[in-house]
């Protein structure tokens, strides 16, 4: 008999798979290793068809196929991305929050949510205001305490994943939900990682009905290894679309050295962030170099 469960982490050469109230450790069935086109075969977040062994262990039969996969750390069918930024310490640049944000757009999640952490630090209440427009954005402090129950609730149900860059409280915040994670907190651990060149392996962090994934998050990925190019840049930029049915290229348009360009309309007006498009200029340049490369 065969039965559907969740890879939740990978630990001893075991996946650990949930199905209900039972946490089963897997070995995988020799032909999916084979098996090339299934790649590094499975991955946390997976909902996989397993078979038991007399000895309480499983084997993995299957995988079924993904809605999603973020890349480093690999987690598949994930729910919701929270990218988290401080309002101060470390400062944030406009184009690494856009690098996130578009990272997470190409990525096919289902809901992408800015997490604005530190807000004890700074009266600017309005940090990023700009972008509520576009996404919800979230004010908290895993110091104080504010603006926590509001995480909470959305924490509660399906995989999210919190990404953004070291030293933002991510750890912190995961800690202030819930302290049974005990998660490290301070830039030092993640330093000495990097350093040392080991790979996080992901696991999911049981929270009410839903799972919790701490991660340095997607930022050392580049835009073309994420399978951005200079024809596809545009569609993470959701607002464009609106603007894009004016330009005279129409869908050819790249929004950039283009005559009668409907987006660059929108920007002189002020319908699109400027901080927004130069953004999406930059990292139009940015493809092109490493596409060279
Ligand atoms: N003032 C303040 N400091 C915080 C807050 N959250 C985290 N920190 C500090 O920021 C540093 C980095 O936190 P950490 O959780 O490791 O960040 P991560 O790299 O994103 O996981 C630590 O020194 C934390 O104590 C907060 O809400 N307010
Ligand atoms: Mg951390
Ligand atoms: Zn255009």
């Amino acid at each position: 008999m065969r039965e559907i469960g969740r890879v939740i982490k990978f630990y001893n050469s075991f996946f650990f798979v949930r199905i209900g109230d039972e946490l089963i450790p897997c070995k995988l069935r020799g032909l999916l290793k084979r098996d090339k086109k299934i790649g590094s075969a499975v991955c946390v977040g997976d909902f996989v068809e397993i078979s038991r062994l007399k000895d309480k262990s499983g084997v993995i039969e299957n995988i079924q196929s993904r809605r999603n996969v973020l890349i480093r750390p690999t987690v598949a069918n994930v729910d919701r991305v929270i990218l988290t930024f401080a309002i101060d310490a470390p400062k944030l640049h406009p184009l690494l929050l856009n690098r996130f944000l578009i990272l997470a757009e190409k990525s096919a999640l289902d809901e992408i949510i800015i997490c604005v952490n530190k807000i004890d630090l700074s009266a600017t209440e309005n940090f990023l205001s700009e972008y509520e427009s576009l996404y919800k954005v979230l004010r908290v402090s895993a110091v104080t305490g504010d603006g926590l129950d509001e995480l909470k609730e959305i924490l509660s149900s399906g995989v999210t994943v919190f990404a953004g860059p070291s030293g933002v409280g991510k750890s912190s915040l995961l800690n202030a939900v819930e302290k049974n994670l005990s998660l490290k907190v301070g830039k030092v651990s993640e330093k000495i990682l990097r350093g040392k060149h080991t790979t996080r392996v992901a696991e999911l962090l049981e929270y009410g009905n839903g799972y919790l994934v701490d991660t340095p998050g997607f930022s050392a990925v580049d835009l073309v290894e994420a399978g951005l190019d200079k024809n596809n840049l545009r569609h993470s930029f959701k607002e464009f679309v609106n603007f894009a049915g004016a330009c005279k290229f129409l869908n050819v348009c790249t929004h950039s050295h283009e005559p009668d360009c409907g987006v660059k309309a929108a920007v002189e007006r002020g319908d699109i962030l400027r901080e927004r498009y130069e953004a999406y200029l930059t990292l139009l340049d940015e493809i092109g170099a490493e596409k060279i490369r």
